[in-house]
């Protein structure tokens, strides 16, 4: 990835160097994850400060990507690094970082003589690779959303009257971490009964009871990659006004899933799951359909009605359409699916037709 850059970002840039602070974007560049740490890319070296904590698996995990420099001081090692490889500008990444790391970065390489860019341009760049995944980004997503139907699997033999949405929640995210997750993409969702018109409500002591529509919206971490699923499932005998809401909502999305391919829009895709909800149950959907996930669970494009980007071979982008009614109840049903030029690739296995428990 750090190659990638080096192609595309110099050719149109000003600068000698790009520098990375936010997690996403170094774990994205370097595929190497650490809390804290600067990644300083040129034209033709790539150099990644780390202080002690993470420099040994920092330098396993390098091959040949990236070389390791101690890091003790962000300014002085920064300032050192710079001088050495005599950067005159450096573009600075800033979405993700804070006003002060910005400025007094700024402030250092200025006393050196080095002029910084504080511009978009560099964060664009890098989404812009971020979007279209590698065939090793998508074999890590799809490994990641296989662990996560497994937890899946394995709960439906839990759920029941009396189980708490708090328990449902520890266990899937138990589960996940013995089937190999590194951990949960996100915090857990299992939203029941009344509460599961809050569309990201957290779990509570609540007891599931007969005629619930438990809500579970969750996911695996795996090698840095998410993964995002959600089942709403019944207990007992449903009413049939919650059983014709809930297939409703598995038509919309349906119906969102067969269009997806290269090229298509992704307002369309937004609009058809929409506007078969909108009809029946007006208001009641209003969350977007989609969004990409990596290395981060909320990436770009976008499913909604304000996103109108064109769909692109091997981005990977959930489908998620839901109907939510306060004081009654909720359903939301998500697959995660890979763009192919012809269509898609639907990552999640685990069944969509009503589940009774
Ligand atoms: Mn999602």
């Amino acid at each position: 990835m750090i190659e990638n850059l080096q192609k595309t970002f110099f050719e149109t840039s000003p600068a000698d160097a790009a520098l990375l602070i936010s997690e996403p974007q170094r774990k994205y560049l370097s595929g190497f994850n650490s809390s804290d740490g600067y990644l300083l890319i040129t034209k033709n070296a790539a150099y990644y400060l780390l202080d002690f904590r993470y420099a040994e698996a920092g330098r396993k995990a390098a091959a040949g990507k990236y070389e390791v420099l101690p890091l003790t001081s962000a300014k002085k090692d920064l300032s050192a690094l710079i001088k050495r490889e005599g950067i005159k500008t450096i573009a600075l990444e800033y979405a993700g970082i804070s006003l002060k790391t910005a400025m007094n970065l700024r402030d250092s390489f200025r006393e050196i003589g080095t002029e910084t860019i504080l511009d978009e341009t560099l964060e664009t760049e890098v989404k812009k690779l971020r979007m279209i995944k590698t065939p090793q980004e998508i074999e890590r997503i799809a490994k990641a959303q296989e662990i996560t139907d497994r937890a899946f699997t394995e709960i439906l033999n839990f759920i029941g009257p009396g189980k708490t949405e708090r328990e449902i929640a520890a266990l899937l995210e138990y589960q996940m971490r013995v089937f190999g997750a590194d951990g949960p993409s996100f915090e857990t969702i299992v939203v029941s009964g009344e509460n599961g018109s809050q569309c990201h409500g957290v779990p509570t002591d609540r007891k599931i009871r007969e005629g619930d529509l438990v809500t579970m919206d969750f996911g695996a971490l795996y090698e840095g990659y998410h993964a995002d699923m959600t089942r709403t499932v019944g207990i007992g005998s449903l009413s049939d006004r919650r059983i014709a809401a809930y297939n409703l909502v598995l038509e919309a999305q349906q119906r969102a899933i067969a269009m997806i391919r290269e090229g298509e829009n992704c307002f369309e895709v937004d609009k058809a799951a929409r506007d078969l909800l909108e009809g029946v149950y007006p208001g009641a959907f209003g969350h977007g359909l989609g969004h990409c996930v990596g290395v981060e669970i909320h990436e770009d494009p976008r499913f909604s009605p304000t996103c109108h980007e064109a769909l692109r071979e091997h981005m990977v982008i959930t489908v998620e359409p839901g109907v939510y009614l306060e004081g009654d109840f909720g359903i939301r049903i998500e697959d995660l699916i890979v763009v192919e030029k012809n269509g898609y690739r639907d990552l999640t296995a685990s069944k969509k037709d009503l589940i009774l428990l």
